[in-house]
């Protein structure tokens, strides 16, 4: 076996993110007792540094589980995306379908969410119900020359809220610290994938994506601490192996216990090199201007993410190109969940400019069940051989 498949799946931060939820809860517990307030959110759109700058702290809410969707279904239509139903099934879980959901759910002050898909913006209407949910109305076409002004007054407006909630002023020196430390995190994603870009790749998608998944979740602090250590250990692995496939994942958001597809192309010869997505990228490719005005710098920031609720969203296949070239990526799997309008319609434009690229494209709609993975499998399988 060479040194690289050796080490390919054994990082001990990997191992230690992995078992970091208890902990996380007990942080989560300890500040809400000690009077900190601990703010929801289901999407990207919604600033952090403002929640953090008001003294609070926030867990990401999307669900990844299969298992809390039959609770979902009492209450939303079978036929919309499964994220939108896993989320809303952990939180109004209340034990009577026997299953557990993640106790983070139930242990937020508030839920912080966006206008941005329909079945978010209704879902959003029914959660009302259960915890307090402010809703921050996003415009939605972002190069219309009203939209920005119109994005930073709802930042404004956010920001009260978060002074309400917390009873703590948020200061241009607190937001100015915070867009600090969270492009700190941003320059240490763009550092880990820079060592993606090599051939062979010293570390696999799936353990990329449990530090994207997480970093919503965890506290700054442990993210920071977690890139830095995983960005040492991936540095010292001399990749010696053979040449995979490599592959790049463009479209929806893969939430916390959902690692379906890349477990599927892992396991049948392709390596991820890069995610356009909200569990990608998009998370971290655009820093905040530090040296602007703090609300307005976080403003031209978060509008400009390449969402397919914005219209139009050009910019997202000039990124998936860019990005294609920058990682030498051999093929693309877009990736969509079933319902997801956004993405399945905007998949048409991305496979267009690909294939004037060269560049084949892979497209696969699912769900979080169990049931079409042979399937996937399959398709995964031929799509390699093509690839090979
Ligand atoms: S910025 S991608 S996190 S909205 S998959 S719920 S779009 S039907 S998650 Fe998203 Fe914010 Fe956009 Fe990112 Fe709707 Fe599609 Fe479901 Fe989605």
């Amino acid at each position: 076996m060479s040194v690289f498949e050796e080490k390919m799946h054994c990082f001990k931060t990997i191992e230690d993110i992995k078992s970091s939820y208890p902990r996380r809860i007990r942080q989560i517990a300890d500040e809400r007792r000690s009077g900190k307030k601990v703010v929801g959110t289901f999407c990207l759109f919604v600033p952090d540094e403002i929640i953090f700058a008001a003294g609070a702290d926030r867990v990401i809410l999307c669900g990844g589980k299969n298992d809390t969707i039959p609770i979902a279904e009492q209450y939303l239509p079978r036929n919309i995306c499964p994220l939108v139903k896993s989320s809303f099934g952990s939180i109004v879980n209340d034990g009577s379908l026997e299953i557990r959901s993640c106790s983070h759910f139930s242990m937020v002050d508030m839920v912080v969410a966006e206008n941005t898909c329909d079945s978010k913006k209704k879902m959003y209407e029914l959660l009302e119900e259960y915890v307090p949910t402010y809703v921050i109305d996003l415009p939605q076409r972002p190069d219309s020359p009203e939209a920005l002004q119109y994005f930073l007054q709802e930042l404004e407006k956010f920001k009260c809220v978060m002074e309400r909630l917390t009873g703590n002023k948020v200061t241009s020196e607190r937001l100015q610290q915070e867009i600090r430390s969270s492009n700190e995190i941003r320059r240490l994603f763009h550092k880990l994938y820079e060592l993606r870009k090599k051939d062979p790749v010293p570390i696999t998608g799936l353990d990329v994506l449990k530090i994207l998944q997480k970093q919503y979740f965890l506290s700054p602090h442990d993210v920071k601490e977690y890139l830095n250590t995983l960005i040492s250990e991936a540095e010292q692995i001399i990749p010696d192996g053979k040449h995979k496939p490599r592959i790049m994942i463009t479209g929806c958001p893969m939430s916390g216990g959902n690692t379906k597809v890349p477990d599927i192309i892992e396991s049948r010869g392709g390596i991820i090199v890069a995610e356009e997505s909200c569990t990608g990228t998009r998370s971290f490719l655009d820093l905040v201007d530090e040296d602007k005005d703090p609300m307005l710098a976080l403003a031209r920031r978060y509008i400009r993410i390449p969402c397919s609720c914005m219209s139009p969203n050009d910019r997202r296949t000039d990124i998936i190109l860019e990005l294609a070239n920058d990682f030498n990526v051999d093929g693309v799997v877009y990736y969509t969940l079933q319902f997801c309008h956004g993405y399945n319609i905007e998949k048409n434009k991305v496979q267009q400019a690909l294939k004037k690229a060269g560049i084949p494209m892979l497209f696969i709609e699912t769900d979080y069940s169990d049931s079409d993975i042979e399937q996937i499998g399959l398709r995964v399988d031929a799509f390699m051989e093509m690839l090979s």
